[in-house]
């Protein structure tokens, strides 16, 4: 018989929560050989990420995942072996009851948000007695061997290193989504929040010496797109110059093509959680736009993760790597920052690589999980 998983997903906002479970259903089904159940509670959400579903049906099967819509009004189903709630989202009453009543143990994983900080190995899978007498597990990705790991499907980096040593693959990928390659030009994709900085930024760019070609897809900073720009409101398929700068905006893609735009670009501007993970399996200098918490809590998240990334890059390149996450995280000098970042571009791109080597000879998070369980057991 094989375990089931039930994978709980309130979507927040964005889409993080339903990118982040939504890839590790369809692993722990395609790898696993596990009989997995989504439940999310925002179908126009997860229909974003998997055009091909229907948000009007209670029930589906998307690439081998049973994707349930989590709706107000539970009705009672029998728990499955292996609980998560993602990102501490609340299970329904009815079916932490149904947990605590069956016969066979069921494990309950609370899975947590991304951090490099310290404290993480320290609470990495740490029971929590709950008051029906069942314990829940805190489980946290991350980037050492003492957490739970990073989402990466096995045979990842071969395809992304396939992809990339085969022009023609790129440029076709490129054309199939509607961009005709500017010759000589820096890719580089976009995604991001809002963000004032962003002009600072794209000013530079098209002075620049260089010709770059920024891709957008569509999404929340288009609007800092748009107040730099001016003119008529931006639209998918739109494509502006100033300068140096070429600019496309692109559509939301499905996750598997936005792992290519990742893989075909020079630079990838990122955000969240997932994307900001799948840029490092890209294996190419990236500018992650961190989640903002209250507090500035997400300040120290930031600096937690550069600390760790900068290490093996020349003093210089860390200098110039840090100044450029900080200026696009608070609204700083991103112009002058980029500019001193070209300077040590060739250390930046190998670095990248490595950290992505270094980072992929760790257990993957869906394997940690099932291990967890397995150790459990
Ligand atoms: O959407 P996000 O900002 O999600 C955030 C973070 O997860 C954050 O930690 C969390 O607290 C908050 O949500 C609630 O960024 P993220 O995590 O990168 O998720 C975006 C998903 O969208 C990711 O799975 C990649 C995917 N994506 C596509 O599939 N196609 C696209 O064209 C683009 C741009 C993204």
């Amino acid at each position: 018989m094989r375990a089931t998983w039930d994978i709980f997903c309130s979507v927040v906002d964005n889409y993080g929560d339903i990118g982040v479970t939504w890839r590790l259903a369809r692993q722990l089904v395609a790898e696993h050989g596990l009989a997995v159940r989504l439940w999310v509670d925002d179908p126009a959400a997860f229909v974003h990420l998997c055009p091909q579903a229907d948000s009007r049906l209670l029930r589906q099967e998307q690439q081998g995942v049973e994707v349930c819509a989590w709706a107000a009004d539970w009705h009672a189903v029998e728990p499955a072996d292996v609980v998560i709630e993602a990102f501490a989202c609340e299970l329904p009453a009815v079916y932490i009851a149904a947990m605590a009543g069956r016969e066979q143990k069921v494990l309950w994983l609370n899975l947590e948000y991304l951090s490099a900080e310290d404290w993480v190995e320290g609470c990495h899978g740490l029971p929590s007695m709950q008051s029906n007498g069942l314990s829940k597990f805190f489980f946290f990705p991350g980037f050492t061997s003492g957490s739970g790991g990073l989402l990466r499907e096995r045979g990842l980096l071969t395809q992304r290193r396939a992809f990339q040593a085969d022009e023609g693959a790129r440029e076709d990928f490129l054309r199939r989504l509607g961009v005709e390659p500017v010759a000589g030009a820096l890719l580089i994709s976009l995604f991001a929040y809002e963000n004032a900085a962003l002009g600072r930024w794209l000013q530079v760019l098209a002075a620049g010496p260089q010709r770059v070609q920024l891709l957008v897809p569509e999404g929340r900073i288009l609007s800092s797109l748009q107040d730099w720009l001016g003119g008529p409101a931006l639209q998918v398929g739109d494509t502006r110059q100033r300068g140096q700068l070429h600019i496309q905006v692109l559509p939301f893609i499905p996750q598997d093509q936005y792992d290519r735009l990742l893989w075909s670009c020079d630079f990838n501007a990122v955000r969240g959680e997932d994307s900001f993970i799948r840029a490092q399996w890209a294996g190419r200098p990236l500018l992650w736009h961190i989640y903002e918490q209250a507090d500035h809590a997400h300040l120290e998240k930031l600096d937690a993760f550069l600390a760790f990334y900068k290490e093996g890059l020349s003093a210089d390149a860390q200098v110039a790597l840090v100044a450029l996450w900080h200026a696009w995280n608070s609204n700083g000098p991103i112009g002058e920052c980029w500019t001193q970042l070209l300077k040590s571009w060739p250390e930046q791109t190998t670095h990248a690589e490595d950290w992505c080597l270094e980072r992929a000879s760790q257990a993957d998070l869906a394997e940690a999980l099932v291990q967890f369980y397995l150790n459990w057991l």
